[in-house]
Order: C-alpha cells, then structure tokens, then sequence
C-alpha cells in the first residue's frame, strides 16, 4: 500500500449540496405557492432552455428517501439543502403551512436516521411571489423583515436538529442578476434603478443579518453553526509573487465591497459608495449593526477564478487589474466554467486573513459535463473526476497552511434543474434520466466515496 495522497484532516465534513427548486417539484402539493421562479419559468418564453421549468424538478418531493440512501451509499457525511419558503409561508398573512413544514422534518428525520448531518440554507432565490408582489422584492426592507420572520419560523421548528445553517446562497444572483434587463438575467428579471439596485443589496444584507439573529433567538436549545454561501469574485494572483499576492487581496475585498465587506467589517468598501455617488445605499447605523452579526462560518461557493495582477497603469489607480482569460481558456461544459483549482486555496486563505472568520466551508463547487451512459449503461464522466481531483489538491494546500477549512459540498448530488439551462446541463454525482428519474451514480460518486472513505485523495 502506498502512503494516502493528500490526507484531510479527521473529521474533515464531506458532503454534497442541493437547493429546493433545482429538485424537488410538487410545485403545487400540499400548499405550496408560486415563487418568483415559476412565474419566471412559465411567464417569460425563451428565458430558459426550451421553455423547461422546476415543476417536476428530479422529483425529490417523494423520493427523499431514496435520495438519502444514495447519500448513504456514497458515505457522505453532511448533505446541503434548501427550504422553498413559499412551502413554509405560502401566503402574505404569514401564518405556517404545516404540511410545508412537514416535507423538510421528515427529510431531516431521514437524514439523522442514516447518520447524515442535515445543513440547511433558509433561501436559494425561491422568492414567494406574494413578498415579490407586496414588497417589490428586495427593493424594500419589508422583504427583509420577511425573511427574518420566517428564519425564526424555521429555527423554532428544526433549529435543535440541524448542524448548520446558510442564511443565504449567492447575494449577486437573486439581486444583480435578477434586475438585470438583458437575456441573462435571473427571476423575477426585472429592470430597477441604479439607486434601487443598490438599496435591493443593502435590504439583501440587512435580511440576511436579521435571518441569522432570528433563527439562533428561536432555537429552542444551543444554535447550530449560521453562516452564508456566497460566490464573489474568486481572485487569484497572476504568479505567486508578493506583488500580485497583495494585489489580489485588495482586489477581492473591492470587488466583494457590497456584500462580504459589510458583513464582515460592518462597512461598506469606500471604493463601492464612491463609485454609486448618489445612487447609493441609504441605511441607519441600527441596520449596519444587524448586517455585521458575528458569523459562526463564511460558506463559499467556488466555481471559476479571475485573474487578478498588481497593476501600476490600472486606469482606476486601484493598483491592480483583472486579466482576462479569453476564449481559449480551459473549461468544463459551461460557458462561465473557467478552470482554476487554485480559487481553492488563495479565496479561502484570502477570506481568513482580511477577516479571521472562524471557520470556513466550500459550500458549493462541482461543474457540468456533457455525460451520457455508454453501451453498458455507465456513465464515466472522468472530466468530472479530474476537475475534482484538481480541486480537491488545492483544498488540500489551504488546510495544510492552516487555513480553517472544515467541510466541501460538492455540487451537486444529483443532475438537477440548471436555472437558465433548464436540464439541459447535468452537474450531479448521480446521473438522472429525466424519463424515468431514475438515479444512477457516476464514476465521479464512485471517485468521491473513495475519496470519503480514505479521507484522502489517494
Ligand atoms: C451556483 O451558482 C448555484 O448556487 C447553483 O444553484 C447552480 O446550480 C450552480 O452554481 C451551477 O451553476 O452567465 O457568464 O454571467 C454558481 C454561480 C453565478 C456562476 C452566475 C455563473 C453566471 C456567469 N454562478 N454565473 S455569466
């Protein structure tokens, strides 16, 4: 036997991630209303890949259980998943759906019963339309106040079963993206001011600081880890040399200026204010307080990097610049899905020092690959198994410098509704065949049981 190649450390959490309207289906059962995504998906022909939509999703809704057991089968320790809050608030009055309620208890029964932590993000962009209709959307704070509430509805239920919670996933693309005008944007897609976009940030902020006072307030016992799952810029420096090492640095904390620089510091990056003058944010110094709530975690979401080089002609005297990657650049089977392990050393390694976050989990990174079952009926998608190798080779370097790198959620278990992209993208461990939904594991679940079950790569 060979020494392991890249031992993680014990207890290392290795997991895999979904979210809500990507899986479950049963759209309509058992009280659920419409979120911003349905309406998006049924109401916007030609925004999504041949008109497709979540109603069916993988059917997760009533195959749970088999899902968890596939879970079990691959040894996973932690399993990442959404809440579709119009299940749990269906309507403006903002009494409990219990059945709604219910789904997600009974998946968190089976979880605990298979020895699988249950780690549960309160908002995957699944808005109700009901708060997008009443409060425009995040373009007010009572879509904030909305969302704390049902934080607490949610701690109050399973705050004393979960292991950890995410209060958000990915601020740019229920906010940017969303009020975007052009072919690319994200439900509800609509077109704002540059003052109301910066003022949807600021209560997107604001709503994730309340969630995580609200959930960890209505535990009924000690509260579970609260973080978010973010994917900002994920910066890496040219060459791996002092200049462009500290170049990179400063450019991730402006380029995250809207979002995690307030979270953590408890401020805006003066660079984002000035560059809005008077469109920016309005805000009391109350709702600072609540954005800048210590966090128990930062989750990031690593996908694909920008290149980023000290830069003495920089335009902007910023002292450093993005480098484009071009056409040509690597990637796996997405337009965006640049190559580049190394995002999993320098962001966590990056995040930890500018601000000392205790703890640190990839929340989220895995990529699309065209897979399809050969004539024995496998699916070997080893693109899949060397991107995560790579991947998992840079994780890797960031424990052993002491970053404190805890768990990885692989995006995703199973091939799922890919937004835009509708089915048309398979990112899962397992393959589904979206006729019969049957899941098979590919050869990248085999890779990663492996990978589980030595705690190393090899
Ligand atoms: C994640 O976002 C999501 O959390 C998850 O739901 C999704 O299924 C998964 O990734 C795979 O996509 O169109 O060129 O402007 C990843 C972050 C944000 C990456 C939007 C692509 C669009 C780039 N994504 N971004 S572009």
């Amino acid at each position: 036997m060979s020494k392991p190649f890249c031992p993680f450390p014990d207890n290392f959490l290795w997991g895999a991630a979904t979210a809500s309207y990507q899986i479950e289906g049963a759209v309509a059962e058992d009280g659920r209303t419409r979120s911003v995504w349905d309406t998006f998906c049924h109401h916007r022909p030609g925004a999504i890949a041949f008109d497709q939509n979540g109603d069916l999703g993988v059917d997760h809704y009533h195959r749970f259980r088999e899902d968890v057991a596939l879970m079990k089968e691959l040894g996973l320790k932690a399993y990442r998943f959404s809440v579709a809050w119009p299940r749990v608030v269906p309507e403006e009055s903002g009494k409990v759906n219990e059945q709604g309620l219910d789904f997600y208890q009974r998946l968190i029964d089976e979880l605990l019963r298979a020895g699988i932590e249950p780690w549960m993000t309160l908002f995957h962009w699944d808005l109700p339309q009901w708060v997008e209709d009443n409060c425009r959307g995040w373009e007010t704070n009572d879509c904030a106040k909305a969302f704390g509430e049902f934080a607490g509805v949610m701690g109050k239920a399973v705050g004393d079963r979960v292991a950890g919670v995410m209060t958000i996933n990915e601020f740019v693309c229920f906010v940017d993206r969303a009020c975007s005008a052009g072919r690319e944007t994200f439900a509800p897609g609509k077109v704002v001011s540059k003052q109301a976009l910066a003022q949807s940030r600021h209560h997107a902020i604001y709503g994730h600081g309340l969630a995580a006072l609200a959930f960890r307030a209505a535990c009924i016992s000690t509260p579970p880890p609260i973080g978010l799952a973010d994917n900002m810029p994920q910066t890496v420096p040219l060459l791996e040399q002092e200049d462009h090492i500290a170049a990179t640095k400063k450019a991730f904390r402006h380029l995250t200026g809207e979002y995690l620089t307030p979270i953590f510091e408890g401020k805006y990056h003066p660079a984002y204010l000035e560059s809005l003058g008077a469109d920016g944010p309005r805000f009391t110094d109350e709702e600072m307080k609540v954005i800048h709530t210590p966090l128990d975690f930062l989750g990031l979401n690593l996908y694909h990097p920008t290149v980023i080089r000290a830069d003495a002609s920089d335009p902007h005297g910023r002292g450093w610049s993005i480098v484009p990657l071009g056409e040509e650049y690597p990637k796996m089977h997405m337009p965006w899905l640049n190559i580049g392990p190394q995002i999993m050393y320098w962001v966590p390694r990056i995040a930890h020092e500018l601000w000392n976050v205790p703890a640190i989990y990839i929340t989220e990174n895995g990529c699309a690959y065209p897979d399809r079952p050969n004539d024995r009926g496998e699916i070997l998608d080893h693109g899949r198994v060397f991107f995560m190798q790579q991947y998992l080779m840079h994780l890797h370097r960031a424990i052993a410098d002491g970053i404190p790198v805890k768990g990885y959620f692989h995006w995703s278990l199973m091939d799922n509704f890919e937004w835009l992209w509708g089915y048309t993208k398979r990112f899962g461990l397992a393959y589904v065949n979206y006729a019969t939904m049957q899941r098979a594991p590919k050869l990248s679940a085999r890779f990663y049981a492996d990978v589980i079950r030595r705690n190393a790569l090899g």
